[in-house]
């Protein structure tokens, strides 16, 4: 074949590439395939090797104009592609500076943490100190430690999530007690706050997942008296004197005697309404002496030392608090409602 044929060959090869580009890589893979060092225009310089020396200064003008008229060509092809890649990008990525800029918002705290804060900073300035017990536990220590023994009918009290393998969600924060009474000699005095979990219906003032904060002291001659003392100075401190409370006798397996708390209604102003079912009231702890079996389980010896504990529900206070007539409303993440907390 004659380096004319070749040439030729080699030109239509382009032509047929060149109707198949797609992209600006498209074209220099080409460029490479054609005056690469390797390319198919390095091998027309057999043709130069093997002409004798009349024909060779000819031929090498040949190659030379060929070779010219291929970069030319790919260079040529090069610029537009990459012009048309590039306003494609620019059609993409397009802004309208007519478009109102986007309001940023300033996150804030959820009304349950600021409650559950407020609740700490009281406690702690009180004498108390943070534990946390875990979300995920036994029954021993939801349960068993705290004197419910296995079929105790106080059991169905509170509904339980069972986990596999001997596991539960803790039902309230009670479970740190038994934790920390087993690790610690008395005198403690201990808040722990956590999220609690029920299987029980939603309804306006109770929902399945929820948040208590237990405090508990136990030391010699730790007395009822002290329990409601510090109760009554608590709450005082935390709703304001003239927020009316009232304390009645109750019944939980792991105090003795036990007693509960309840709020005035401040979402009906004592009214009635759904959250306080038309009672005007809201319960927002149980509280009682911590019962010696309790201590006992707890090798802490209950002739030397007395105690007293509660769970407080931060939901229920988060509502009273804020006038909030519906606790689903606290777990709905709806920016309209959770903005108007400050
Ligand atoms: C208890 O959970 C006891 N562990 C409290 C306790 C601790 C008593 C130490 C004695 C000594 P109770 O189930 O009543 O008790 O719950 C305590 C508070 O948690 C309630 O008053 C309420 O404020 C809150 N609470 C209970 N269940 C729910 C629920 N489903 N949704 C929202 N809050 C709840």
């Amino acid at each position: 074949m004659s380096v004319d044929q070749r040439i030729e060959q080699l030109r239509s090869t382009l032509s047929l590439e060149v109707g198949r580009l797609t992209s600006y890589d498209d074209v220099e893979a080409l460029r490479v395939r054609f005056l690469g060092k390797k390319g198919l225009l390095a091998e027309l310089m057999v043709f130069l090797k093997e002409s004798g020396p009349e024909q060779r200064p000819l031929m090498g003008e040949k190659i030379n104009s060929f070779k010219q008229e291929v970069t030319g060509h790919l260079d040529r092809l090069s610029s537009s592609w990459k012009a048309k890649e590039r306003s494609s990008l620019l059609e993409k990525e397009a802004v309208d500076p007519t478009l109102p800029g986007r309001q940023s918002y300033l996150g804030r705290a959820h009304p349950i943490q600021s409650m559950l804060q407020t609740v700490l900073d009281i406690l702690i300035s009180m004498g108390f100190s943070i534990q946390l017990g875990p979300d995920v536990d036994t029954d021993y220590y939801n349960f068993e430690g705290l004197n419910f023994s296995p079929d105790h009918p106080a059991r169905d009290m509170q509904d339980t999530f069972y986990l596999n393998q001997g596991f539960l969600l803790r039902t309230h924060t009670s479970n740190t007690q038994v934790h920390v009474l087993k690790s610690h000699a008395p005198p403690v005095r201990v808040v722990a706050p956590g999220r609690c979990f029920r299987n029980e219906d939603i309804s306006s003032r109770s929902h399945v997942f929820f948040h208590q904060v237990e405090g508990f002291y136990v030391d010699h001659k730790v007395s009822f008296a002290d329990l409601l003392g510090t109760m009554d100075y608590f709450l005082k401190r935390l709703l304001g004197s003239e927020t009316k409370t009232r304390f009645r006798p109750s019944y939980f397996p792991f105090v003795e005697p036990g007693l509960e708390v309840d709020v005035m209604c401040r979402a009906c102003h004592e009214k009635g309404c759904r959250l306080c079912k038309q009672t005007g009231w809201l319960e927002i702890l149980g509280a009682g002496m911590i019962h010696p079996s309790v201590l006992l389980a707890a090798k802490i010896d209950p002739e030397a030392y007395t105690g007293y504990a509660w769970g407080l529900g931060i939901e229920r206070l988060t509502l009273l608090e804020h006038g909030i007539p519906d606790i689903r409303m606290l777990t709905e993440n709806d920016l309209r409602f959770l903005s108007q907390f400050p």
